[in-house]
């Protein structure tokens, strides 16, 4: 079963564990577009999120960790295996 990542305006990303049910905090922040994909390649699905003014910051499923991912802004992200 897949999560689901839900923005709530004013409190930040929260993400619905399908294993619980429950929505858990991931950021006070508020991204201004977010796409999932295994990016570390450890078969679990992150979640890569566009920061305004902050750039794309990366958040590993195996640590819950955002970690920046680029040094610049683009205008929108998506993922998928592209190889
Ligand atoms: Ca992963």
């Amino acid at each position: 079963m897949d999560d689901v990542d839900g923005m709530f305006t004013g409190l930040g990303m929260y993400v619905r564990y399908a294993s619980s049910g429950n929505w858990v905090k991931a950021t006070g922040s508020e991204p201004v577009q977010i796409a999932s994909g295994d990016i570390n390649g450890d078969s679990q699905d992150d979640v890569v999120g566009l920061f305004t003014a902050i750039d794309i910051y990366v958040r590993y499923a195996s640590s819950g960790n955002w970690v920046a991912a680029t040094a610049s802004e683009p205008s929108w992200i998506c993922s998928g295996r592209l190889r």
